[in-house]
């Protein structure tokens, strides 16, 4: 059992974990709690977080970031394509259709799909939590947007396990940040009394995404949230390289976007330098140097400059905190407190609008890069039967309202039915009521394409099969289970028909239908609701007695990754992961020889000088010589055993006047103890 959460950012991502009691954020092998979400390929291996980080300009086709919108998304879907002009490495569509990223790995054109990509990056992350729990890590809990759709979650979920994870629950992003503010509060109102309403804002590099959330002691009610996925750091990253695009190309006569390399450094600058503003309003200086035809560029920008150019961009804070309010029903007065998290949250114009849309001192009690993984790993804990942690309840929401329609079986045509309205508890499970003769299909869709940042509103096409008329030739009811589950993910989780077997006046019919109800399986915190719909019974219930038959259903959910593919990217992943350890050790295995060269070198001349002969030293300074020579060429790219055996050579010749130093260094120290002795 592992306790750990992810926030599987689309810059950054963190790591949190259980240990000694308490949640912490911890330090990948760069000593940095935050790992870049970033992917390099390489001829021999690949590199994953802050490895692929300083590849971004030398080995810029082949190093992938700001791949976490890729998910669950067509390839012919108009976002990707506003999206392929921006970026530097390649894409491609999947034999599925879906989104593939195109790369040159060990020497040969690749297409990863979307979550292969994001298994990478997930399987550095949980190497990062193996090494501060010293165990093996499976159990987690994942981020991700709240505005996910069906299909980008499925998608997640399904990188989680080619990354050998075992999601617990995928967690909306911003209800982390609410679990992470709510279960050490003390003060929380009583269940009974007038719960408290937070507002919870996270502008991170991609998304800006808000939610209102009711907290009374022991639990958090998700009341409403509301986001712009199109708003975050970068889109202010944008305009600084727009700009300086623009300056460079009438001071300079550089037409910088026909460069990949000095277009990719121009973004790193401009980052920079919109960090630097948000601690400083005087004019910050951008210096490049070298930039491109061997041209240093240089100019500065102020923040009242930079708030002035970013003017359409910081209006978008305010529409979904007016969102928020309207669906919730609130006013600003019944706000208690906005807590603010996300890198981009630091910018002052940004909290400036929040702030004064409120009316009130905005709160940054929260850590504003690590919240999200802290609130992952608090709900994986919370989930974890092996770790005790105070009870705390999450009802979160359906961000957008679900629908089904089918083939009504009377009148021609097609019916449909909202099942989830918007901002509906989840996970949730509904008992839905149908009169059938054969199979029948449903289909899900999300109601209101507007609202969707997502083209498709399509969520799945789910077919009831074995239905039979009853033996009277009259339909059979079936009852219909859907649910929106724990990842926010819809399905149709269980179809049953209720056979009527004989009438028998003095059986209680109920005692079936709710044996009905229990068919199929539900999670303990999972709430019920009873709906029914099309054709309902003409005539008063007969008293009958029943027996309960399962259905098979068939589910196919949207852009869903078929079980072969899946399977077949779980052992790649694999056979990936292996090859890079075997890389790591072959290189680990040539930077032992280096290192024993320069060691060497120096000690023969050094302490070692005393305990070698003149002609011995010449030799072993000779060999290492050629050893060094050999390392930068012959012997710059063999296989690890070639490596281990030019070390053991040269240990065979330094050996011996190590240990004759050895002896040297110890006889001293044996008199002084035999000294104390007597
Ligand atoms: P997302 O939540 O959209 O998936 P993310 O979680 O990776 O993205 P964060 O790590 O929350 O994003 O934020 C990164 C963004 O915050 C970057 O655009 C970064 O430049 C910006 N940022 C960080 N610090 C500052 C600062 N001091 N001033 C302005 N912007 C900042
Ligand atoms: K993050
Ligand atoms: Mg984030």
């Amino acid at each position: 059992m592992s306790v750990v959460g992810f926030d599987v950012g689309f810059l950054n991502c963190y790591v949190a974990v259980a240990r000694a009691g308490g949640i912490e954020t911890v330090a990948n092998e760069y000593s940095d709690r935050c790992t870049p979400a970033c992917v390099s390929f390489g001829p021999r291996n690949r590199s994953i977080g802050a490895a692929a980080k300083s590849q971004v300009v030398t080995n810029c086709k082949n190093t992938v970031q700001g791949f976490k919108r890729f998910h669950g998304r067509a390839f012919s879907d108009p976002f990707v394509h506003n999206l392929k002009k921006s970026l530097v490495y390649d894409i491609a569509q999947m034999p599925s259709g879906t989104t593939g990223i195109k790369v040159m790995y060990m020497d040969e054109e690749k297409v990863f799909s979307i979550e292969q990509v994001t298994a990478m990056l997930l399987t550095k992350l949980k190497e990062t939590a193996e090494t501060a729990l010293k165990k093996p890590v499976a159990d987690c809990v994942v981020s991700v947007p709240c505005y996910y759709t069906d299909a980008e979650r499925r998608s997640v979920v399904d990188a989680a396990q080619i990354a050998g994870l075992n999601c617990l629950r995928l967690m909306n992003e911003t209800t982390a940040v609410a679990l992470a503010y709510g279960i050490y509060k003390q003060d929380l109102p009583a269940p009974e009394e007038k719960a408290r309403n937070v507002v919870f804002v996270d502008l991170g590099h991609s998304g800006y995404q808000t939610s209102v959330c009711a907290f009374n002691k022991g639990k958090v009610k998700i009341l409403a949230t509301a986001c712009d996925p199109e708003m975050g750091g970068r889109d202010f990253d944008e305009l600084l390289v727009q700009h300086f695009c623009v300056e460079f190309g009438k001071k300079y006569k550089l037409d910088v976007k026909t460069k990949p390399r000095a277009l990719v450094r121009l973004y790193q600058e401009c980052e920079k330098l919109k960090k630097l503003m948000s601690a400083n309003s005087s004019d910050i200086p951008l210096n490049i140097e070298c930039f491109m035809n061997d041209v240093d560029v240089s100019a500065k920008l102020n923040r009242g400059q930079f708030e002035e150019m970013c003017g359409d961009l910081l209006g978008r804070v305010e529409p979904p905190l007016h969102s928020l309010l309207e669906q919730a029903k609130l006013k600003k007065e019944d706000i208690y407190a906005v807590e603010i998290v996300g890198g981009a949250s630091r910018i002052p114009a940004v909290k400036e609008r929040i702030s004064k849309f409120f009316g009130k001192e905005l709160n940054t009690t929260l850590n504003a890069d690590e919240a999200v993984a802290r609130g992952c790993a608090l709900q994986c804990a919370i989930l974890s039967p092996a770790f005790k942690v105070r009870e705390f309840s999450i009802t979160d929401v359906v961000p957008y309202p679900i629908s089904l329609k089918w083939h009504s079986a009377v009148e021609e045509g097609v019916s449909d039915c909202e099942v989830f309205p918007k901002n509906h508890a989840a996970p949730f499970s509904k008992v839905l009521t149908f009169y059938r003769r054969e199979p029948f299909s449903l289909e899900a869709y999300y109601n209101s394409p507007n609202e969707l940042p997502y083209p498709d509103p399509t969520i799945g096409q789910f077919m009831i099969q074995k239905v039979v008329p009853q033996a009277s030739g009259e339909s059979s009811k079936i009852k219909v289970k859907v649910r929106v589950n724990i990842h926010g993910i819809f399905s149709v989780s269980s179809a049953s028909l209720v056979e009527v077997i004989k009438s028998d006046e003095n059986e209680e019919p109920m005692e079936t239908e709710q044996a009905a109800d229990k068919e199929g399986e539900t999670t303990p915190e999972e709430n019920k609701g009873e709906k029914k719909s099309d054709q309902p019974p003409q005539a008063k219930k007969p008293k009958v007695k029943t027996k309960v038959l399962d259905l098979p259903i068939e589910n196919s959910p949207q852009w869903q990754l078929a079980d072969d593919m899946l399977n077949l990217f779980v052992e790649n992943e694999g056979k990936m992961i292996m090859q890079d350890k075997l890389e790591k050790e072959r290189n680990d295995a040539k930077n032992n020889v280096e290192e024993y060269v320069y060691d060497m070198r120096d000690k023969l001349h050094g302490m070692l000088e005393k305990f070698v002969s003149e002609s011995d030293r010449d030799a072993l300074s000779l060999k290492l010589e050629d050893t060094e020579n050999w390392l930068y060429e012959d012997g710059e790219d063999q296989p690890k055993q070639v490596y281990i055996d030019k070390l053991a050579e040269l240990k065979n010749l330094g050996q011996p006047i190590q240990e004759r130093y050895m002896e040297a260094e110890e006889r001293p120290k044996a008199f002084d103890e035999l000294g104390k002795q007597i």
